[in-house]
């Protein structure tokens, strides 16, 4: 976890522990916001030393605004290591598992006596929870998610912030040991939306050197293990950093080997076994006199296999081995396919630059296009813009625009809030002046199955919606998708012409990997957008074309490969622009 995710969670656990002890509604609401600022905001919260300058922030009063520079100052919030001592241990363990709030984790603890996330699972399973007064198979099922969920996330970290404590610990190698062959492999090199361990491997002649450097790293808080050819060190985040030297001849099997993931490597120790070939982290070999036939390159490792070498990002067993032997690996989409950004905040809502600062950084890019899209009228908690300043916003946008003095066009944007019944926040009159119309989910995240379908239905069949914007809702390690029928959504997205997202935003990368091979398979347009709320996240984008390489898109199927123009004529078809 990161500076700002423990900020963000630390005020969740306030409003969790504040609503136990029965504090009034408005200071558990005014945590919760301010866990939600702290989400999109943390790092630059954090980096304050001063109450007015937070206050600044819309949300953000005087107790909270103490609250932050106490957690700067100390790493905790003394309130909510008060609440702590008051609260049951167990009960404060419950209340991790997502979709369990404070009320009802309480009643199943004092009606059933569950103490731990085993027994709450136990107690879903044989329904005992549904048969509380207030709960119901609904609210079990969802607790069941929750805990699902917690399972898969727990001790893992997001993708961005392992990426970046490896780009850290790659730089200060490199520093000490120029010209110093590494790569990340693992989980990492495949850009898994989460990472147990950080793997690295270097290629070296002399190892001892290089252990000598890796272990003695500012960032090694603990050395768990060293020897001569791996060695493991703690960061001060918790997570483990393995790290493996291999000869340079043996670099490309061992990063064939060290990448997996292990359910693809099975599949291709299957195909050398067949072959008469053995392989492993030192090269491929052949079984019957054990010469070696390849090791240097993963190229090599591949093709002495009669394979093609499948892009890390999809080494997942989900149909690469076949594609790879047949010489028909996909044509994934990179970087530099990326002509702009559909998803992002201004300062207008709850974003922290003017329009002027992102144009200037999707220039810096090299983005043709940026896609403004604040939070409408109706999303108040973000600043959500009134009919009348949202007409501004356009007018101002409209007028940067034909400056020309930008090589980027800023496209006049909302992401809408989609109501409980599917409807959106302005009239079609409104709509009808925007060049790119978000809509998404943000309250009622607990309804069934048929309600918030239904919803997404709905706001697509809106000629003027042409993106769903984070279609599942989750956020990882925190809350699980919302219940939703993905395959009716795809099939109405496919049939009204609406984009599904992929929000590259750390925590969301929604739609993820699976879900997009499902998307793209049925013909759904995909839309990439950072959902940033200051310039920096627009960086999200390396994330959000990774998690698009995990679900082979090509760029055929992004929106954000198209060329202005293209873009602008896919955006206005079937709306009658007025
Ligand atoms: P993670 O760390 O849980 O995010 O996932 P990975 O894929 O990085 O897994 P890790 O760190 O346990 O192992 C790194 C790679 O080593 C893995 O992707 C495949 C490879 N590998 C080769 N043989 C084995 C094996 O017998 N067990 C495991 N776990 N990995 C193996
Ligand atoms: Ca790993
Ligand atoms: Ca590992
Ligand atoms: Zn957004």
């Amino acid at each position: 976890m990161d500076r700002s995710e423990e900020l963000s969670k630390a005020f969740e656990e306030l409003a969790e522990l504040s609503e136990i002890k029965g504090e009034v509604r408005f200071k558990v609401n005014a945590y919760h916001k301010a866990a939600e600022i702290a989400r999109t905001h943390g790092e630059e919260l954090l980096a304050l030393d001063d109450l007015k300058e937070l206050r600044k922030y819309p949300g953000i009063g005087e107790g909270i605004a103490k609250k932050i520079l106490e957690f700067k100052r100390t790493g905790s919030i003394s309130k909510l290591e008060e609440l702590k001592e008051e609260v049951p241990v167990e009960l404060i363990a419950l209340l991790q598992v997502p979709n369990l709030g404070p009320k009802r984790a309480k009643l199943i603890y004092d009606e059933l006596g569950v103490r731990t996330v085993e027994e709450l699972q136990a107690a879903a399973e044989a329904h005992r929870l549904a048969a509380l007064h207030g709960l119901g198979p609904k609210a079990e099922q969802n607790i069941l998610e929750g805990i699902r969920h917690m399972q898969t996330t727990s001790g893992r970290l997001l993708l961005h912030t392992a990426y970046r404590i490896q780009e850290e610990i790659t730089r200060a190698m490199a520093e000490k040991l120029p010209g110093l062959a590494t790569s990340p492999a693992g989980s990492l090199r495949r850009m898994k939306e989460t990472i147990g361990d950080i793997d690295i491997l270097a290629a070296s002649l002399a190892p001892a050197e290089v252990m000598e450097v890796f272990c003695s790293l500012d960032m090694a808080d603990k050395v768990l293990l060293r020897g001569e050819t791996k060695s493991s060190v703690l960061t001060a985040e918790g997570l483990q950093v393995d790290l493996r030297v291999v000869k340079p001849e043996e670099y490309g099997a061992a990063l064939q080997y060290f990448t997996g993931s292990q359910a693809h490597n099975v599949r291709v120790r299957e195909i050398a076994k067949r072959d008469g070939k053995k392989i492993n982290e030192y090269g491929v070999f052949r079984v019957k006199d054990g010469r070696r036939l390849a090791g240097e390159t993963e190229e090599e490792v591949y093709s002495s296999l009669g394979m093609a070498c499948p892009p890390p990002e999809i080494r997942e067993d989900r149909g690469e081995v076949e594609a790879a032997l047949r010489g028909e690996l996909p044509e994934l989409v990179g970087r530099e396919d990326i002509r702009g950004d559909l998803h992002c905040h201004s300062d207008a809502s709850d974003g922290v630059a003017d329009l002027v600062e992102m144009r200037k950084a999707a220039e810096r890019l090299g983005y043709r296009y940026l896609a403004v899209t604040d939070h409408a009228a109706n999303l108040k908690v973000a600043g959500g813009l009134e009919r009348e300043r949202l007409l501004r916003q356009v007018e101002e946008i409209r007028r940067l625009n034909a400056r020309g003095d930008s090589s980027v066009v800023l496209l006049a944007g909302s992401e809408l809030n989609i109501d409980n019944q599917g409807g959106l926040d302005y009239d079609d009159e409104v709509l009808s002046r925007l060049d790119v119309v978000v809509a998404s989910v943000h309250g009622g995240f607990k309804q069934d199955r048929e309600t918030v379908t239904r919803r997404l239905i709905t706001a697509m069949r809106n000629p003027h919606v042409k993106i769903i914007a984070h279609p599942t809702g989750r956020l990882i390690g925190q809350r699980p998708p919302y219940d939703v029928d993905l395959d009716a959504v795809m099939e109405e997205a496919r049939r009204t012409g609406t984009a599904l997202e992929l929000n590259a935003f750390p925590d969301r990368l929604d739609l993820g990997d699976e879900n997009l091979m499902r998307a793209s398979a049925m013909g759904v347009k995909i839309a990439l957008g950072t959902d940033a709320h200051r310039t920096e996240h627009l960086d999200f984008m390396l994330f959000g074309v990774a998690t698009a390489r995990r679900g082979w898109l090509s760029r055929s199927h992004l929106l954000n490969a198209l060329e202005p123009d293209e873009l602008l004529e896919w955006l206005w078809r079937g709306r009658g622009r007025t």
